[in-house]
């Protein structure tokens, strides 16, 4: 069986406390690379300031070789806080309002691309497949094209594809879509992505579809598909029951003293509406003043990328939103929302998930969203809470016993949040059974196994 090499802008190198540490992403790439031996390569995350990287540095698990690289300051500005999270990030969230577009920028990213494929090169063997993540990377089977590979090169997007008039206001969107067409496979998260991608394509006449699903583009033929990645459901439900037993979820359940939980997880981000969903809450509670008291709307909202200054920016709003509301509506004996804004452990997360009445999970935008599928899988099979789930959420494509709702309807998300509150027990056994089996049947070694058969056949 021929080697698999990775290849994201971030590498999970397993540490001391193993897979449960770490989320279902990085487990299945793991258990991938360990099935045929490989290599998983990446940026370090760390900056080398203004000297030239450090050569690669490998550390060996068993048949698996983690490479990293650091990056020059000058790099980790640019590329990454510049182009990728300030450009593409944006655009392919349909945030044309926030793209920062630089030059300087542009050519970091591709430079960055380059200085990747010349590292990664020495390690590449005749028949190795390669599989690079995530939007940091379109540029990389160019790259190595360039440099003579032949080898299978597949490229999975984390993150939506925006349709035509969206992604060609990005002034190297021709560029893009050339370093897409390099690759031989080409996977989305959903078919509404692979359609976007497709019509961007066929606009400006750089490429045909010539059947479903067949390309041919700037002299190259490839593959392009929808793979929702799911997570280790299995794993994860199993976590979620002993974890009810973990002190911190003990306190957590004590501390809300009866209440029904409402639970929002995400990275801060402006793609994940927290500050709509802050309003649909209030919203609720004026709108439905039985439940005053009665609710617990604990968000936990990990800070990421503060570096970029629209993601500071949020960090103050909904800081201060979340403060807003609480005095508003809040009462001498009841404080209703809990903003929580660093990172929790993963069983103690499992925990509270299950804890939780309803999962309200209201992104503007996102590729998939896991934390939809997690709370999900964590279900009391026996009490399940509901899903209160965003339309504009890759894994609505999938969820069919979630509530469905459009985040920008404040008065929507709340009543479907009153209806998950009041949802009788029979329809909540109903709606999760479904949803629980479709995600223990689709989870993410199928979605990585999948991936990899199709990256293989020609
Ligand atoms: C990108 C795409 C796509 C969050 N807070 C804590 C914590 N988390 C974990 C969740 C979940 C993960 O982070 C977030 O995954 P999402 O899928 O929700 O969102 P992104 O980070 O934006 O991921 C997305 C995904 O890639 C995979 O393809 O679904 O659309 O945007 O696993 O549990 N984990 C812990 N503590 C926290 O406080 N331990």
């Amino acid at each position: 069986m021929s080697r698999l090499i990775i290849v994201s802008n971030r590498v999970s190198v397993p540490d001391n406390q193993g897979a449960a540490a770490a989320g279902g992403l990085a487990v299945a790439l793991q258990a991938a690379l360990a099935e045929r031996g490989g290599v998983w390569m990446g940026w370090s995350g760390k900056s080398s300031g203004d000297v030239e990287p450090e050569p690669l540095v490998l550390t060996e698990d068993g048949n698996i070789t983690y490479a990293l690289t650091d990056l020059t300051q000058t790099d980790v500005e640019e590329y990454y806080q510049g182009f990728a999270n300030r450009v593409l990030w944006p655009i392919c969230h349909y945030r044309l309002d926030l793209a920062e577009y630089g030059r300087k920028e542009m050519a970091s990213y591709f430079r960055v691309n380059r200085f990747f494929a010349h590292r990664l090169a020495p390690l590449v063997e005749p028949d190795d497949i390669i599989w690079v993540h995530d939007y940091h990377l379109i540029p990389l089977a160019a790259e190595l094209r360039q440099m003579g590979f032949k080898n299978r090169i597949g490229f999975f997007l984390h993150i939506p594809w925006p349709p035509a008039d969206v992604l060609f206001t990005m002034p190297v969107h021709e560029e893009i879509m050339r370093g897409l067409s390099s690759y031989d496979l080409l996977g989305f998260q959903t078919k509404y992505d692979l359609e976007n991608f497709a019509g961007c394509l066929k606009r400006e006449c750089m490429g045909v579809e010539n059947s479903p699903g067949h390309f041919s583009a700037h002299g190259h033929n490839f593959r392009g598909g929808a793979y929702s990645i799911g997570i280790e459901t299995a794993a994860f439900a199993a976590f979620a029951r002993k974890a009810a037993a973990h002190s911190m979820v003990r306190k957590a359940q004590q501390s809300i003293e009866g209440r029904d939980l409402i639970i929002g997880v995400d990275r801060l981000d402006y793609s994940k509406g927290i500050t709509q969903r802050i309003d649909a809450f209030e919203r609720f509670i004026v709108n439905n003043p039985a439940h005053q008291r009665r609710v617990t709307y604990l968000q936990i909202t990990p800070k990421s990328r503060s570096e970029v200054p629209e993601y500071e920016a949020m960090q103050h709003a909904v800081a201060e939103q979340a403060g807003r509301v609480n005095g508003a509506i809040g009462t001498v004996d009841w404080v209703p929302i809990r903003y929580i804004n660093r990172s929790i452990s993963r069983p103690v997360l499992a925990g509270l998930y299950r804890l939780a009445k309803v999962g309200l999970v209201t992104p503007l935008r996102d590729g998939m969203n896991l934390v939809a599928k997690e709370y999900v899988a964590a279900q009391d099979p026996d009490d399940p809470g509901v899903l209160v789930l965003s339309r504009f959420a890759g894994s609505a494509r999938e969820l069919k016993g979630a509530l469905l709702v459009n985040p920008y309807d404040v008065d929507g998300t709340a009543n479907a949040l009153a209806r998950g509150i009041n949802m009788p027990l029979e329809e909540r056994r109903e709606r999760w059974r479904g949803m629980m089996d479709h995600l223990l049947e689709n989870d993410v070694s199928r979605w990585c196994d999948t991936f990899l058969a199709d990256l293989r056949a020609e």
